[in-house]
């Protein structure tokens, strides 16, 4: 049974909507995360949003289809205020800091998180999200203060990078999953892992992979 209620009375191919927004400092990487897990490439040259686009995808989980409408915001100071408004009826915020930039965690900190306690009124997941994790190298947020940081405020943790891919799908798998509740969590990860569909990546996984492309 899908859901035949929209304005044009052309049937429509899910049943339920699910409104995630993502925001964060410009040039974090939200477009290339966004990007990515609608299948697209990594961009090295994307150019910063003017405003906030969304992109759409179907999932299924158990017997329905979710068509999660994923918002791109605009990180620049000037558009700021523009963006506060999507936060409203966001069931899942994820707030974006790039690994390399101390200053882009710390205005997740206060900027970002402060906005949307202002302006949610929805939101019930919530994620921080370590991004360019592929430049580890020059990483100036400890990993670990990151995770105790969104522990405090009740989100999940999740390193990310748009450049390989790691834990992209994982993370809105993730979070998809948290809102849909615990026994989907239970039942979809299951799944998942017999089919070997989901592998998490972590900070040893991508250490030894560079470590065996010295010895290649
Ligand atoms: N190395 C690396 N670079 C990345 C990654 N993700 C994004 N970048 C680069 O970071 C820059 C900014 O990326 P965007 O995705 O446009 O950043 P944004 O957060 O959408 O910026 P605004 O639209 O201005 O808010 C671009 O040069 C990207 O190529 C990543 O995972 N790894
Ligand atoms: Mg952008």
């Amino acid at each position: 049974m899908f859901n035949n209620s929209s304005d044009d009375d052309t049937p429509v191919d899910y049943n339920e909507e699910v409104k995630v927004v993502i925001v964060g400092e410009s040039g974090v990487g939200k477009s290339n995360i966004i990007n990515r897990y609608n299948g697209g490439q990594f961009n090295p040259n994307s150019v910063p949003n003017n405003s906030s686009f969304f992109m759409s995808k179907n999932l299924k989980f158990g017997e329905k289809i979710y068509r999660i409408n994923l918002w791109d915001t605009a990180g620049q100071e000037k558009y700021r205020s523009l963006g506060r408004h999507f936060y409203k009826d966001a069931y899942i915020v994820c707030l974006v800091y790039d690994i390399t930039s101390l200053q882009s965690f710390e205005d997740l900190k206060t900027k970002w998180y402060n906005d949307l306690k202002t302006y949610g009124e929805k939101y019930n997941v919530l994620a921080v999200v370590g991004s360019k994790s592929d430049n580890y190298e020059k990483e100036e947020v400890k990993e670990e203060e990151a995770r105790k940081y969104a522990k405090s405020i009740g989100a999940t943790y999740m390193l990310t990078s748009a450049k390989t891919g790691d834990n992209i799908d994982l993370l809105f798998d993730t979070l998809i999953r948290q809102y849909l509740g615990p026994d989907f969590v239970k039942k979809v990860q299951e799944m998942k892992q017999e089919k070997g569909e989901i592998q998490k990546v972590t900070r040893n996984t991508i250490l030894e992979k560079k470590k065996k492309k010295k010895f290649c």
